[in-house]
């Protein structure tokens, strides 16, 4: 048994980490004026004491994350607990958005994925486990190794932004954002990645015609739990893999790329 010394080596830099975690604190749109995101510090406060933004809100006190056992629940969507943001940001197809985060640690390497789904009518009061996402743009691993270069470290390297594109073409509508980093620094253990998901409610404008695809899930048979309870010693979120996956014809993005897609129905790891 460690000796209390050395638990308290161990758990002081954990507690230090924890609170160097991120949200998205605001957006732009084409650069323009600045849309306050979230804040977790929200959540408790009585309802008239929060600001109406378009930022979801959730039980996300400790600025953590939702870990691969709770990927089959309503968290995976929009953060634990999530409540709808009370506004929209305004912004036609094509427009870009670019996410603040609040600030983000250089350890926390991983996937940045962005994913739309379409509220059936105002995404303010709107159901996170309702919502039927599909990704939209992603990025992972740039360069190098152990662990290289990530979208994460230029995250940092831009004042801790992320631009996102909305589709050109995109039908108008209200649509969420979901706009997810997954962190893979302990996902070689089993539970262990990261999921950072925010979500943002998008009035979208314009002429555009096209709708997000509705995907089905694939069938049950081709499921694994998550998170898979194997004893193997590599990364163990896997679940599904699409067709195109499993007969190799999809172009792997990095030995530890992990992938969502479409929400909840599969984890794939390439
Ligand atoms: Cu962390």
């Amino acid at each position: 048994m460690p000796s209390f010394s050395t638990l308290a080596a161990v758990s002081l830099p954990l507690i230090r980490l924890v609170s160097a975690h991120g949200y998205v604190a605001g957006i732009t749109v084409n650069g323009g004026s600045w849309v306050e995101g979230s804040n977790p510090n929200w959540f408790y406060q009585p309802e008239g004491d929060v600001p109406e933004t378009p930022g979801w809100q959730a039980e996300n006190q400790d600025n953590g994350f939702v870990a691969p056992d709770s990927f089959a629940t309503a968290d995976i969507a929009c953060h634990k607990s999530a409540t709808p943001g009370q506004t929209y940001v305004e912004a036609a197809s094509g427009d870009t958005l670019t996410l603040y985060w609040n600030t983000w640690p250089d350890s926390h390497k991983g996937p940045i994925i962005n994913y739309l789904a379409k509220c059936s009518g105002e995404c303010t009061s709107a159901s996170a486990g309702d919502l039927s996402f599909t990704k939209v743009s992603e990025g992972a691993w740039l360069s190098g190794s152990d662990p290289g270069d990530w979208v994460t470290d230029t995250l940092i390297a831009q004042n801790f932004t992320s631009d996102f594109e909305v589709p050109s073409g995109l039908a108008p509508g209200n649509y969420v954002l979901r706009h997810e980093i997954i962190a893979l620094h302990s996902a070689g253990s089993e539970n262990g990645a990261q999921a950072y998901p925010q979500c943002i409610n998008i009035k979208v404008g314009g002429s555009g015609s096209t709708s997000l695809p509705r995907v089905s899930p694939p069938p049950s048979s081709t499921r694994r739990p998550i998170p898979v309870s194997s004893s193997a010693s590599t990364v163990r979120l896997t679940a599904t893999r699409s067709p195109a996956q499993r007969s190799g014809a999809a172009k792997p993005m990095c030995p530890a790329t992990l992938f969502l897609d479409p929400l909840v129905d599969g984890l794939d790891m390439v």
